[in-house]
């Protein structure tokens, strides 16, 4: 007991030592599996291969090609591992799994024997539909002669734009896409599938190049107690990229957008973990999971590789001159890879998210500026510093209560003393148009009635002799709730349900909900989580860890959901994450530091997790851990504004900041900038919208829009906002005044002045200004963005106020833009309820509305829908072409409204147009 208050104390007090305790968590060679896989790929030679497929075994019908490889030891045949091809009918992409049949006597294990094989449950949103194949065998006498090719088959789609090449004596598949050869798998004969064995026996099970390292027992000092039922069980292979020589993705973690060759450092390791302050610049696994990776080169070709895998797992990276081999294995579950093509690398992302879901459309109140602190001490608290925000004009649309409103951190439950009367605060919430979040993590005190309940139910997580597991985390003992059971969401409903029933039954449905420590982070469990052994649902935590997370946040979603009534959108955070997490919750980058490096990282690692279909993420502005100096605050501000996620949060230890109590130079910066963030939120809310059908990314790496420049593959610290040539650079660093950023060819606007200038041919550095009060923001040429310019206290107030339209010409003067509006709050736009319209600038003659979806009824809940002015950047080319009037056509009326330049002669003005967004109208300029 005493030690455990130890390390709490020690947890508490470690901001003190500002980094992460490194030897909380393995490396790969105290890894069993990851030393084990890394020294099989160090010595086996690439021409030789135990795996082959058994010609007999090999069948296909329309849609599936399945066969059976052997894998040899010692020249003994010696494991049957089920292989399955299929390709996914309208989404190029292409499947293949390699299970294990295992005869295993089960009467002994509590747990599946089997390999899980259910990930895709998880993690699909639904099994998209198979394409027919084309098998054609060659056959082997025929070209006996000829040893290589004496085993092939090769299979089409139906498309014929898909070529597999199957090498059946060494399994090794070659993939053509348009006739190139795009990836190889198992061309270095890294497949190894650590097929069930017993330790007796392992002697014979193991072929020369593998090391048995930590086959059957843990030694690192944190897990010597894995029982580690099942013994050795990884999966490991390795995909060949040819003339991809740039892989991005596999959040996450605190490192560069691209991905760095690992030959000189661990792999990057995708295990959620709980990782206080973690180390930046850095392969360490972070709290979240997404095994997708995205390549891309400027031949204008893109693949993707998602390994769809939830156990704990390490890729290896190396790039070769023009290629780039990867090397991935995980320490059990199935092989089940997803290869994706295309040209753009959006469409590698669009793909995805139509298998894995695509991203949840947001309440429109939760893209606006959220104030959190761990914590606010009670109802008056709270309401002082909505008070505080309001009288200095400083809009917010969220406020967060910490682990602290909580009696004795029991979950489901309020400190009275402190939160004496919630449902008096939700509604006086509610009349302000606040909205309020609340944490809700998955470990449960351990004795109450929650806790009580789980164990009557029995669907708290269990150890390997199957009974309760009780874990250390805040509240002291704890057990956890078992969300991958069916019958733990139904329980965890029945507490959302017992928790908000005050609630709505007043119809307030402001109350939303933050998963924290979903790790699960257990402070004496190894690596700050979870022993493997544990059992959720018959299945080892082993096989599904890096999905629990994604369990808990689902089945706290599907509860508000169904107990708002599908009012409400639900609004959920989730600390840990996995593909897929994107169809129900917003995500962050955890406990950051208050530091010019932080800021710095959070850039890569919120675009890592847009291009990996998870776009609704942000990192803790000003930095969670620490005091941050003014300056930094101003600069986080400035970057935060951008992230898809905008919370400013802070430890429990740091000093208040929130931007009312800042001194009066900072606050008047901080005010103006997240009033940047409301003005631009009809945009923001349109790339959200994309999002949600495409899955393209909010905040946009440089060259994921622009993948033809080989300048751009590097870069991370710039980037665009969706499509709408937003372009920006945060300033990171301390005291800069002027800062360099890299631009395409083209025309850039100055977002607040209009000042334009022009990059000719070939991608530039170019330096700008960027004075304190200043982030530097561009519009591109060629794009019109959408805002309401009145500055209010929230986003509700908004609605009512009309749009503006920032019209930026490219350089043959012609802009195109959306807008998408709907209620902001409610699932009508499943109905139809919405608006999509796309503003045209022809020639810089004609400015033409063509609304492309309008909504069925003239709802009042869309708002306010007029536009009250226009702004024209003006350029030398343009600036002569505008009159003094433009003639309007609208509503088959024709008036005349005068244009006005102001005195910089950057922009021009059309004010009170009398057009609104939902009709069609057209507006010409000479
Ligand atoms: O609940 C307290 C904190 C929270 O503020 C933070 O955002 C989470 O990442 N939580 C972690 C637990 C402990 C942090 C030391």
């Amino acid at each position: 007991m005493l030690i455990w208050k130890l390390i709490w104390l020690l947890l508490s007090v470690c901001h003190l030592c500002n980094a992460f305790s490194d030897y909380l968590l393995k490396k790969c060679d105290q890894s069993g599996f990851c030393q084990r896989n890394r020294h099989y790929a160090s010595q086996i030679d690439s021409s030789k291969s135990y795996y082959a497929i058994d010609e007999g075994t090999l069948h296909w019908n329309d849609t599936v090609l399945s066969a059976t490889i052997i894998k040899t030891v010692k020249g003994n045949p010696i494991a049957r591992l089920p292989f399955t091809l299929t390709y996914f009918q309208n989404l190029d992409s292409l499947r293949f799994t390699i299970d294990e049949i295992r005869e295993i006597d089960e009467s002994s294990f509590i747990i599946d024997t089997n390999r899980y094989n259910e990930t895709w449950k998880w993690s699909f949103e639904k099994l998209p539909q198979s394409d027919t194949l084309t098998v054609k065998k060659i056959k082997s006498n025929a070209f006996s002669w000829f040893k290589t090719v004496q085993n092939i088959i090769t299979i089409e789609n139906s498309n014929n734009d898909l070529k597999i090449e199957l090498s059946m004596d060494s399994f090794h598949l070659d993939i053509y896409h348009n006739s190139e050869k795009v990836i190889s798998v198992n061309e270095k004969s890294l497949l190894n599938i650590e097929h069930y064995r017993t330790p007796e026996l392992n002697e014979e099970n193991v072929n020369v190049e593998e090391s048995i390292f930590n086959m059957f027992h843990d030694n690192f000092q944190y897990s010597r107690d894995d029982s580690m039922p099942l013994g050795p069980e990884s999966v490991g292979l390795d995909f060949k990229l040819y003339n991809f020589n740039s892989v991005y993705g596999i959040p996450e973690h605190a490192d560069s957008l691209r991905l760095k060759d690992t030959r000189n450092s661990d792999p990057y390791r995708l295990f959620n973990v709980d990782v206080f302050e973690y180390n930046i610049n850095s392969t360490m696994p972070t709290y979240g999971s997404i095994p997708l990776m995205i390549s891309t080169n400027t031949r204008n070709e893109s693949i993707g590789l998602f390994w769809n895998n939830a156990a704990d797992t390490w890729i290896d990276i190396k790039y070769e001159d023009k290629d780039t081999l990867t090397h991935w294995y995980s320490e059990n579950g199935i092989i089940d890879v997803v290869l994706l093509f295309g040209s753009k690398p959006t469409d590698i992302i669009s793909q995805y998210v139509e298998l894995t879901g695509k991203p949840a459309l947001p309440l429109i109140s939760s893209i606006g500026y959220h104030q959190c602190r761990w914590n606010y001490n009670d109802e008056l608290d709270v309401l002082n510093v909505e008070n505080g925000l309001d009288s200095m004009g400083i809009p917010f649309d969220f406020i967060w209560l910490d682990l602290e409103y909580t009696d004795d951190k029991k979950f489901f439950t309020w400190k009275l003393d402190s939160f004496g009367n919630p449902l008096r605060l939700l509604k006086k919430l509610n009349q302000l148009g606040r909205n309020l979040v609340v944490l809700i993590d998955p470990h449960l005190k351990d004795n109450y009635f929650v806790s009580d309940l789980l164990k009557t139910k029995s669907v708290e997580v269990k150890n390997y002799l199957n009974q309760t597991f009780v874990g250390h985390c805040w509240p002291g003992d704890s057990i956890w709730i078992d969300t991958l059971s069916q019958f733990g969401q139904s329980v965890w409903f029945e507490l959302f349900k017992n928790f908000t029933s005050s609630f709505v039954s007043n119809n307030l449905f402001n109350l939303h909900f933050w998963n924290d420590m979903n790790e699960p982070s257990i402070f004496n469990g190894p690596e700050t989580t979870a022993p493997k052994d544990l059992i959720h649902d018959g299945r080892e935590e082993r096989s599904i860890h890096n999905l629990y997370g994604l369990t808990v946040h689902e089945a706290t979603y599907a509860s508000i959901k169904e107990l708002y009534h599908s009012m409400k959108r639900p609004f959920i955070l989730t600390r840990s994450f996995f593909a897929g997490s994107q169809r129900t919750a917003a995500t962050w980058t955890g406990d950051n530091v208050a530091s010019w490096d932080y800021l710095k990282v959070s850039i890569p690692m919120v675009l890592t997790n847009n291009i990996a279909g998870m776009p609704f993420i942000g990192a803790d502005v000003a930095g969670f851990v620490g005091n941050p100096s003014n300056e930094l605050i101003i600069r986080w501000y400035q970057a935060g504004i951008w992230y898809p996620f905008f919370r400013a949060h802070a430890h429990i230890d740091s000093m208040r900041r929130e931007p009312y109590l800042l001194d009066n130079s900072t606050r008047n910066i901080v005010r103006e900038t997240i009033q940047l963030r409301y003005s631009l939120l009809p945009t923001f809310y349109t790339a959200f919208y994309e999002s949600s059908s495409s899955g393209s990314p909010i905040a946009k790496p440089m060259v994921f829009q622009y993948n033809n420049y080989e300048e751009f593959y590097d870069i991370d610290d710039q980037f665009y906002i969706g499509d709408f040539g937003l372009l920006i650079k945060p300033i990171t660093d301390e005291g800069a005044t002027t800062t360099t950023i890299y631009f395409p060819p083209g025309i850039f606007y100055d977002l607040k002045s209009m000042k334009s200038f022009q990059v000719e041919e070939h991608a530039q550095r170019i330096e700008v200004p960027a004075p304190v009060e200043k982030v530097p923001a561009f519009i591109e040429g060629g794009h019109i963005i959408t805002k309401r310019e009145r500055s209010r206290r929230s986003t509700k107030p908004m609605t009512n106020d009309p749009y503006t339209l920032v019209i930026a010409p490219g350089l043959a003067n012609n802009a195109q833009g959306k807008l998408y509006v709907d209620d902001g709050e409610s699932f009508d736009y499943q109905n139809g309820e919405s608006i999509e319209t796309i503003f045209t600038l022809s020639n810089g003659e004609v400015l033409t509305n063509n609304v492309v979806h309008g909504h069925s009824l003239r709802s009042e809940t869309l708002g306010n829908l007029k536009i009250e002015k226009i702004i024209i950047g003006l350029t030398q080319q343009n600036g002569d072409l505008l009159k003094d009037f433009v003639n309007i056509n609208s509503n088959g009326e024709e008036y005349q409204i005068p244009v006005h330049k102001n005195a910089e002669g950057t922009m021009a003005f059309i004010k009170d147009p009398l057009v609104s967004i939902d009709e069609n109208w057209e507006i010409s300029f000479n």
